[in-house]
């Protein structure tokens, strides 16, 4: 049943139909399948199939804009469906999309998984400039700071990100966690980031190993 499920999540995304994405996306929870693997095995092969179609050139602009539409709205449906966690974990994190790049379907997964675990979270959206996260972490009281980027030519902003903290004497108040797609623990390595994540449950996980550490 599962396997069906995943399959109609799948189709929906690549033929960019919001409505088969909602359809599937509430069979899906009423039939019991988790959130999360419902968006890791039907929604999330489907919309990288079809980033890969728009690579090669098979799949155009306005077909990409119709199944990002489809995936947002399945998004929204997981999202409020993940169930919180039994244990409050304190933390204060500021997430966002750096300056330059709208894309924040995944960062709205972190964000609702991390709110599911606990973590009191202010979400300072997409193509959001370094101010908004770093005045945001200093008006919040945030623990750490977290910044994702879909995009190579952005992905220099989580390091300038570094830098303007760096440069405010702030380096040493906040942790900082990087993710998106093009984003690797060598890079976090490399621009110093404190944790990479590679999706929202390795996020959360990163978060907990931040605090204890
Ligand atoms: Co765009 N796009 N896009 N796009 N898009 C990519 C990223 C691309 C790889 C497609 C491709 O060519 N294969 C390519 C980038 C190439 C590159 O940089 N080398 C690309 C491009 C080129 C573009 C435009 C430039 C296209 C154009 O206009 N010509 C343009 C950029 C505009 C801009 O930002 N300035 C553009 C626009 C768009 C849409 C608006 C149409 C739409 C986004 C809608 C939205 O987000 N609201 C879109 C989409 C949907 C994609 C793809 C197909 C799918 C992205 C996605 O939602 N994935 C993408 C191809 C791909 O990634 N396979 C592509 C699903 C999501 C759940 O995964 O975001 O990776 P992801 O998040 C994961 C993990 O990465 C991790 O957890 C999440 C959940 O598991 N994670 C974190 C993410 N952030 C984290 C933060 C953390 C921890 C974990 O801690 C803080």
């Amino acid at each position: 049943m599962s396997e069906s499920i995943y399959k109609e999540a799948m189709a929906a995304i690549l033929k960019g139909d919001a409505e088969k994405a909602l359809d599937a996306a509430n069979k899906g929870i009423d039939t019991g399948i988790a959130p999360l693997d419902l968006m890791n095995n039907g929604f999330i092969p489907g919309i990288n199939q079809v980033g890969d179609l728009f690579e090669t050139g098979r799949l155009f602009l306005p077909q990409l804009v119709l199944s990002a539409t489809a995936m947002e709205k399945a998004t929204e449906i997981i999202n409020a469906a993940i169930p919180g966690g039994q244990e409050s974990v304190s933390a204060k994190i500021v997430v966002g999309t750096v300056e330059g790049d709208v894309h924040d379907i995944g960062k709205t997964i972190v964000v609702a998984l991390f709110k599911a675990n606990g973590f009191d979270v202010l979400d300072v959206g997409r193509d959001a400039p370094l101010e908004r996260f770093i005045d945001g972490a200093e008006k919040f009281g945030a623990d750490i700071i977290g910044s994702s980027t879909l995009l190579t030519t952005t992905m220099a902003m989580q390091k300038q990100l570094e830098d303007e903290l760096k440069k405010a004497g702030l380096r040493d108040k906040y942790k900082t966690i990087v993710g998106g797609a093009p984003v690797t623990q060598r890079w976090a390595d490399r621009i110093g980031a404190d944790a990479y994540a590679q999706d929202a449950s390795d996020g959360v996980r990163k978060i907990k190993e931040l605090l204890q550490g």
